[in-house]
């Protein structure tokens, strides 16, 4: 087990990304060093791992408690309102997202926190930004609430690192698909759903219509990217905004035929609802040289890996 002496919280340990990377850094680091919290109850899948804590990240007194009892190191903030929730819940989505940000990055100078990990989305990019490629320095205009507060939370920690040398560490996730826990309200959730119905109805009515390409990534590569990002020596990350990450790229149809491949039976009919729009306003392709080059990132996974796994474990 690596020699890490830091005590890692976790806000946000019960989402799709929370639990895997909580189980992650406490098979890395050994489960005392990696303290989970969550506004709910603790997710099943964590239940006698490690320590949990029922917080709110927006009540800055109960975090500063938490930190200071657990005498924290390291803080990894995931609580977040995604995309779709978003645009139903634009200043609630706002309000968590950005209120959560400052409250970490505010006690973080503080108690001197030494690291953070703070998750950014391609859903930065907006209509303006190349839908191809999209290159980690680019013209960004996002246009839903989701997007905009990533982008803001960008500045935030890019200001909190320049004026303050808090070392804060970020990716701009693609879609990510897992089965474990389930997502919480994206619009490439379908990418998942889409699985779930195929095993059970053998049919999947996608909110998304053919054509529509998306960055997409395995949870395992985005855990492993995450955990590497978060290891690379200090004069490595030379973006202190946040990196663009890639994995693949493909649309409904081509993961439906993917899946056909397995389930020869299974059918998609599409019936796009408003998730079009965030969906249209999106990259399909993302460029992460950055990311390759500056601490080594590599994904593992492609569609057919990433099908044939996720058809294992439903
Ligand atoms: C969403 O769809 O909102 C998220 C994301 C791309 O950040 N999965």
């Amino acid at each position: 087990m690596p020699d890490n002496k830091d005590n890692i919280l976790i806000i946000g340990s019960n989402g799709q990304i929370g639990v895997e990377l909580t189980l992650a850094l406490r098979k890395k680091y050994g489960n005392e060093f990696v303290i989970a919290s969550d506004l709910r109850d603790e997710n099943p899948l964590l239940k006698g791992t490690g320590k949990f804590f029922k917080i709110d990240v927006l009540n800055k007194e109960d975090l500063k408690n938490i930190i200071q009892k657990e005498n924290i190191q390291q803080i990894y903030l995931l609580a977040a309102v995604l995309s779709a929730v978003g645009e139903q819940n634009p200043l609630m989505a706002w309000n968590i997202n950005m209120n959560a940000l400052l409250n970490v990055l505010e006690l973080s100078k503080e108690l001197n926190i030494k690291k953070i990990f703070w998750p950014s989305s391609i859903a930065v990019f907006g209509p303006s930004s190349p839908k191809k490629n999209c290159p980690q320095q680019t013209i960004i205009e996002p246009v839903t609430v989701y997007g905009i507060s990533k982008y803001a939370g960008e500045s935030w920690c890019e200001y909190y690192f320049e004026k303050y040398g808090i070392d804060i560490r970020s990716i701009r996730y693609p879609g990510i698909i897992s089965y474990k826990s389930a997502p919480g309200g994206g619009t490439t959730d379908y990418a998942i759903e889409i699985f779930h119905t195929a095993v059970k109805d053998k049919t999947y009515n996608c909110f998304l219509s053919k054509g529509t390409y998306l960055p997409m990534m395995y949870m395992d590569d985005a855990i492993r990217a995450t955990i590497q990002l978060m290891d690379a020596p200090k004069e490595k990350i030379k973006t202190h905004r946040s990196y663009n990450l890639a994995g693949i790229s493909f649309s409904p149809e081509e993961i439906a035929a993917e899946i056909q491949k397995h389930i020869p039976e299974f059918q998609i009919n599409y019936k796009p609802d408003f998730r079009q729009s965030i969906a249209d306003s999106w990259p399909q392709s993302i460029d992460d040289t950055e990311a390759r080059t500056h601490w080594d990132w590599k994904h593992q996974y492609d569609l057919s890996a990433i099908v044939k796994d996720m058809l294992e474990h439903i």
